[in-house]
């Protein structure tokens, strides 16, 4: 029986690397050696290696040291290998079990197999039913390079004595694409390629280049100059080979047409990659060239002349015409355009602020008070205010409608932002904007770079957090504990306004029984019923479609309302991500829905109890020092499953988890027992979680921002 050397070069992938072996032992085709070469990762993959190697030998491994790169580890790999067959597997990528069984049983005396690539979507399980048919295969001759242009050695299965017979190895000195030169001689050496198109690789789409890039994430300066070095190499080396000058001349083209044209958008860039770009275009077959279409063609010809001030003429025209084709595709696209191209080249407007909170769904939060501070205390600045829908609010603000041509036009000009949330990736900063960055509450789930990668739903999500975050210069923080934890996961480098949270000012500030009746009133709540307020988080794993998650009830309203009707009544208030209503209109006179009301801060002044989950609304809560209840029926699926915690929830929150209506009515019923129980839990997280707030946060960061106090 054949057997199969499998080589996985290993980095710094702890948190894929399970998964990658573990598909690797569930092959159906058993008959193989895996070869786990770490390259001196920094991370716990060693000991990972290290558990697998005791349980199974047909795992070996070596540790270098210092780092080698990519293309030599491989090459000791083939120096190791035993087996009659060699197959390269990255170490955050894996397979569905049928794998190697499709490649091996077509391998024939074929000296090479290449195989099907799937992009693997990291939030979901891989649903092997959909895979390709099993027994397609196509054999490739003259268009073998065709098979070769994603320029992956990856899902190939090469025979080992092909490879060492003809020497065919990897480049050492190149930081990206190394397989090229790899495949190129492996394919020239060989007449016949099959296809099998049932074996199928999962790639994954990494979530994470900017502490854990891999290889494709590399700098574009790195990947051009090193596609360029390749290419000179292969078109000396085969010179005299038709096929394979015609594969790498388009090659060049599909990269330069795709990512590189992307890339080329200033004059700044395109003096650093100049000249090794106009070296390889001299080498491209004229006749190719005439074939190429207008744009691409006036720009290869001006790169092969060597001409740069007429090139970057030509190029920044082309950019400036993609650009308008791009907006002319959608109404939010010319608005961004605009935004760019014009509204960003008119003066600053350095007395205007922009307000945002909860991405214009209401008036509410840090930004509220923020400005409340400002208009009430006669600031001589002009203020915007961004909404969905108009709002009825104190003093003159400019309202304007999320992603209307004013919301891109004020923020264009304003020199002052202040958010609670993140702005969007295409609002680009000017020279000279003041980003005061307010977030919206002390995290007990983890956040960005301290998430897990596995479950979000957005490959993109932390390269796009960070570069939002890197807009910001002042990032509010509502304790020591927030602050330490704000630094680590957005890696947040500038400014911390240390002064608590302004949006829980009025919890010192109106926090007695005139202002709390006169709230009850305007909110058309009894006065003579204690409040029990329900605000319970949203959860990943729960969603109609992105962004609109779904919420079911778990609290029993009748039972609620059988046993305490009579003394209270219920808020119910859902996360701002929640998009269904609920239906409470048997409840009436018991149950109130506030889940639209804006500003969370009036409903905890009037709540005489909290009733939460994972939301961060009980640290606000807790300044009041009013008891809480934690409804935590989900708690093992959401810690363990959905979001990692910071805090050990079961010892270190100020109130008792409890996972049944029963059980939440018991503690209604007996709640001076439980605040007795807890005082002195509380005592401690109010002195770790609300030392700072005492109803000054918003005048102090007024102060910091606007008067450089
Ligand atoms: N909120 C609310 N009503 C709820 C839940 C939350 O008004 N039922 C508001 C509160 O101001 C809360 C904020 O939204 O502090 C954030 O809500 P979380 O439930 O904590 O969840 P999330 O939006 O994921 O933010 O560092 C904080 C984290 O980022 C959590």
């Amino acid at each position: 029986m054949k057997s199969i050397s499998i080589i996985m070069p290993i980095h710094n992938t702890e948190e894929f690397l399970e998964q990658s072996i573990q598909s690797v032992l569930q092959q159906t085709y058993q008959h193989f050696e895996l070869l786990l070469l770490n390259d001196n990762s920094m991370d716990n993959s060693q000991g990972i290696i290290d558990e697998f190697q005791k349980s199974d030998s047909r795992i070996k491994t070596h540790h270098f040291t210092e780092r080698h790169g990519v293309g030599a580890v491989r090459n000791s790999g083939i120096e190791m290998a035993t087996g009659d067959y060699i197959y390269f597997l990255d170490s955050d990528d894996f397979l569905p079990p049928n794998t190697l069984q499709l490649l091996i049983e077509n391998s024939k005396n074929f000296d090479l197999l290449s195989g099907n690539e799937v992009l693997a979507d990291v939030s979901q399980e891989q649903d092997d039913s959909n895979l390709p048919d099993q027994n397609e295969i196509k054999i490739y001759t003259e268009e073998k390079y065709d098979l070769i242009r994603n320029s992956s050695v990856l899902n190939r299965l090469f025979s080992k004595s092909f490879i060492l017979n003809n020497d065919i190895r990897f480049s050492e000195d190149l930081e990206c694409f190394s397989d090229l030169p790899f495949l190129v001689h492996a394919f020239s050496a060989t007449k016949e390629v099959p296809y099998v198109k049932g074996s199928v690789y999962y790639k994954r789409r990494r979530n994470d280049p900017i502490s854990n890039p891999s290889l494709n994430q590399t700098s574009m300066e790195v990947q051009i100059t090193d596609f360029m070095r390749v290419y000179m190499q292969l078109k000396d080396k085969y010179i005299d080979d038709k096929n394979i000058n015609l594969f790498l001349d388009n090659q060049l083209l599909s990269f330069y047409r795709g990512p590189i044209v992307q890339y080329l958008d200033s004059n700044h860039k395109v003096d650093k990659v100049f000249p090794v770009l106009s070296d390889s275009a001299r080498r491209m077959n004229s006749n190719l060239v005439k074939t190429i279409p207008a744009h691409t063609k006036k720009e290869i010809r001006e790169l092969r002349k060597g001409n740069i001030a007429r090139y970057k003429k030509i190029n920044l025209r082309h950019q400036r015409l993609r650009n308008l084709k791009t907006a002319l595709k959608g109404r939010r696209r010319l608005y961004i355009q605009l935004y760019r191209s014009l509204f960003m080249k008119m003066p600053m407007k350095k007395k205007t602020v922009v307000f945002e909170s909860f991405l214009g769904k209401s008036y509410s939060d840090s930004p509220k008070y923020i400005y409340e501070y400002m208009i009430n205390n006669k600031m001589d600045y002009n203020y915007v205010w961004i909404f969905n829908e108009k709002k009825n609010i104190p003093g003159n603000a400019i309202q304007v409608k999320r992603f209307s041509l004013k919301y891109f036009y004020y923020l264009a000009r304003a020199k002052y932002w202040v958010s609670n949330s993140r702005l969007p990736i295409t609002l680009n900063k000017r020279e000279g904007n003041v980003y005061l960055q307010t977030w919206h509450g002390t995290p007990l789930k983890q956040l960005v770079f301290d998430m897990e990668d596995v479950y979000s739903a957005d490959p993109n999500y932390k390269p796009n957090f960070y570069k939002q975050s890197r807009r910001w210069d002042y990032l509010s923080s509502p304790n020591a504990y927030s602050s330490e934890i704000f630094r680590r996961a957005f890696k947040y480098e500038k400014e911390m306004l240390e002064f608590g949270y302004p949006r829980n000012d009025i919890l010192y500030t109106k926090n007695n029984p005139d202002n709390i009746n006169d709230l009850k009133n305007s909110m058309s709540i009894p006065t003579d019923k204690k409040v029990v307020l329900y605000a319970p988080t949203w959860r990943d794993d729960e969603f109609f479609s992105a962004g609109k998650y779904k919420f079911t009830l778990q609290l029993e309203l009748d039972k609620l309302q059988a046993e305490l009707g009579d003394n209270y009544i219920v808020l119910l208030r859902m996360h701002y991500f929640i998009a269904n209503q609920l239906d409470i209109s048997e409840y009436s006179g018991f149950v109130y829905d506030f889940s639209s009301y804006d500003d969370i801060a009036e409903l905890y002044l009037v709540s005489d109890i909290l009733i939460t989950d994972y939301s961060s609304v009980f640290f606000d809560f807790a300044n009041l020092k009013r008891p809480i209840l934690f409804y935590t029926y989900d708690l093992e699926n959401y810690r363990d499953k959905l979001r990692g915690f910071y805090l050990d929830i079961e010892n270190e929150v100020p109130g008792p988890l409890l996972r049944t209506t029963e059980e939440i009515i018991d503690a209604i019923a007996t709640i001076e027992d439980v605040q007795k129980e807890y005082q002195s839990k509380y005592d401690s997280f109010y002195k770790r979680f609300c030392a700072w707030d005492n109803g000054n946060a918003s005048k102090n960061t007024v102060n910091a921002v606007f008067k450089g106090k």
